[in-house]
């Protein structure tokens, strides 16, 4: 389902008014999220002429530098006083307007009056988007906010070449695990089949998947703390295990997805610390919907794949989260 309030047509017409825009990522951006900034900031560079500034947060993951090139100034992470400069913000996936005030390190501020005079778009796939902005373009349908930006691309008649191409399908494989979620629509496929040409395939793999050797060797660790309770399965990951094998948490974001075929298993999630006393969770579900648990705790993401933080050490945080989840399991439903 797309969830709008602004016709394609009048979002050309923005992307003709506006003048300074900042593109937002998330916090932690995936390979989705910075596929997505460069495709737009092209389009808007290229075709509407258009001064571009991309922030994060968070550092960026150094194999996601490399993958995208990304200069050494081309992101800024911090924006102060800054802001004041933009007159539209678009957000990049992130969520309810309480992670976008993350993101932009806002929450602590006046943020109404430093928003109050900005054009703010809220782009996304995620179906726990509370539709937030001045505009917005949540297409729960689509596998990526990459498949969302083709329909907008092709509506536009912007010319989509190697590079847009090649962005658009790192997209899409990233964020369906390699084509494997069932978040994978034929939609997808026929985007994937319009760009096979324009792209190489086995490369874009590699990109995606290229691990170091302490990326394999924390893997291990990971692997040995796995226990199943109940059909539910989880490990964790320490700040002092990330700290012995020099890796950030962008390293180990999607450790998750290692024990994605796990046999006996209904749910699945991984428990990454932080700091002391903030921990994250990734919450995978083979059939019962767990997206509504993550909002619960303050996250989002889909019925099956979802997240959150926690202000909890990583025992504690499972401790609070095992019984829920053997609740969901043993209820069906949530
Ligand atoms: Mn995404």
């Amino acid at each position: 389902m797309i969830k709008s309030n602004i016709s394609l047509n009048y979002l050309r017409k923005l992307f003709i008014k506006v003048k300074n825009v900042l593109l937002v990522a998330h916090p932690s951006p995936d390979i989705d999220c910075l596929s997505a900034m460069k495709v737009i900031k092209k389009i808007l560079n290229d075709y509407f002429y258009k001064k571009v500034t991309l922030y994060s947060k968070d550092p960026l993951n150094k194999n996601f530098i490399e993958i995208f090139n990304f200069k050494e100034n081309e992101f800024i992470n911090k924006l102060e006083d800054t802001i004041s400069k933009f007159d539209c913000i678009i957000a990049i996936e992130t969520g309810n307007y309480k992670r976008f005030l993350e993101a932009l390190n806002l929450e602590n501020n006046n943020y109404q009056e430093i928003l109050k005079d900005k054009i703010i778009l809220n782009f996304d796939h995620h179906a726990s988007n509370d539709l937030f902005g001045s505009y917005y373009y949540v297409d729960t349908d689509a596998c990526s906010i990459n498949e969302a930006l083709y329909d907008i691309i092709v509506d536009t008649e912007i010319n989509i070449d190697e590079e847009i191409a090649k962005y658009i399908v790192m997209g899409i494989i990233s964020d369906t695990g390699g084509l494997k979620y069932s978040s994978l629509t034929s939609k997808s496929l026929k985007i994937l089949s319009e760009l096979r040409n324009l792209v190489n395939w086995s490369e874009i793999f590699y990109k995606i998947n290229k691990k170091s050797i302490n990326e394999y060797k924390i893997l291990s660790v990971f692997y040995d703390r796995l226990k199943i309770e109940e059909k539910i399965a989880y490990s964790y990951i320490l700040k002092s295990d990330l700290e012995k094998f020099n890796l950030n948490l962008e390293d180990v974001n999607n450790i998750i997805e290692n024990v994605d075929y796990l046999s006996e298993v209904e749910i699945y999630f991984s428990v990454i610390e932080l700091q002391e006393n903030k921990t994250k969770v990734s919450l995978r579900s083979r059939n019962i919907p767990i997206r509504k648990i993550a909002e619960d705790f303050g996250g989002g993401g889909h019925n099956l794949a979802a997240g959150f933080r926690i202000k909890k050490d990583p025992f504690q945080t499972i401790d609070t989260l095992l019984p829920i989840l053997k609740d969901t399991l043993k209820n069906g439903v949530f």
